[in-house]
């Protein structure tokens, strides 16, 4: 419900329970839970750099507040060097990414998405040379009003599987007008623990193909994200609701940029996606293209999956 103040509280991403650690993203919540905490039995596990470190497991989890000076390219690219250090030979599965200012333009009149997407995309080049984009992880990327960029992650011991949508071209290939580096992302990621996996679903949003299907406003834009939504649960063989009804616990988080469409996108998803049991979050966001106005992202945990052969 809302709080009774003008001020809104901001989500928290917490690790390890949220009297462990917490980390305030600076996203205003307009409905629904304040603290995501998709580990709750993580441990602290110190301190690399920026990173605040955690486990849990096969996880290994981190979360970084960096400042944006002396631009975001150069604090992206530092953030997600720090990561790879820190994971080693161990593969990140999701990347949760909390980004200043990002439909704003900064110094040489580039926009800040652009620029954090070239830092990010320079780091994975580095750390995975040419094929990098094999390597990419289902990830978020979203505005905040914090003065800092946070970027939180969690890679796990066994190889994740990453998973595109038959609708949308890879993020990873978009067409150069969108900026000269691509968004360095996958549409899902599968990590398998034994016979059950976490499924992390990106922020998915009404683009078809490599466009936005932005005109047809709210309602229109929520359609078409549904059916991404389905076709990248089919993608990853959950059918097309996102194991609804199955044994896992399903966390969603809904960023709007408008407040005012809260409601309308409360209703319409309680309609269409929602079953008693799941955890939302609706949150007050930017979305990093101007014209889109939702952004749906889901975690699955605790998803019954067939044993394969290895
Ligand atoms: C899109 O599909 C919408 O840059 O990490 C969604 C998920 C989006 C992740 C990212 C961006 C990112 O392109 C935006």
């Amino acid at each position: 419900m809302f709080p009774a103040t003008t001020e809104r509280s901001s989500l928290k991403i917490a690790f390890g329970g949220a009297f462990a650690a917490v980390f305030d993203v600076g996203v205003p919540i307009l409905d629904g839970h304040e603290v995501d905490d998709l580990f709750p039995t993580a441990k602290p596990a110190g301190r690399a750099g920026s990173f605040t470190l955690f486990k849990m497991g096969n996880w290994h989890l981190g979360i970084a507040a960096v400042a944006v000076a002396p631009g975001l390219e150069q604090a992206a690219n530092q953030v997600y060097r720090e990561i790879f250090k820190v994971t080693g030979g161990v593969q990140v599965a999701r990347i949760w990414n909390y980004v200043p200012a990002i439909n704003g333009t900064g110094a040489n009149g580039r926009e800040n998405y652009q620029a954090f997407c070239e830092g990010r995309s320079r780091a994975f080049e580095e750390r995975h040379g040419r094929d990098f984009k094999l390597f990419v992880p289902a990830a978020s990327a979203v505005g905040c009003n914090s003065a800092f960029l946070t970027v939180a992650f969690a890679a796990c011991a066994t190889k994740p599987r990453h998973v595109e949508n038959p609708l949308q071209v890879p993020a990873y290939d978009y067409p150069r007008k969108f900026g000269p580096r691509s968004p360095s992302f996958a549409r899902a990621t599968i990590a398998r623990d034994g016979d059950v996996a976490t499924v992390f679903i990106s922020g998915t949003a009404a683009i078809r193909g490599h466009a936005t299907v932005g005109a047809c406003g709210i309602a229109g834009q929520l359609e078409c994200t549904l059916q991404n939504l389905a076709e990248i649960s089919r993608a990853c063989g959950l059918g097309s609701r996102l194991d609804q009804g199955g044994r896992s616990s399903r966390h969603f988080r809904v960023y709007v940029r408008h407040a005012a469409d809260q409601p309308l996108v409360a209703a319409t998803l309680g309609e269409h996606l929602f079953s008693n049991g799941d955890r939302i979050s609706y949150l007050h966001a930017d979305i990093c293209r101007q014209p889109l106005l939702v952004e749906i992202e889901a975690t699955l945990l605790g998803v019954t999956v067939p044993s394969r052969p290895n």
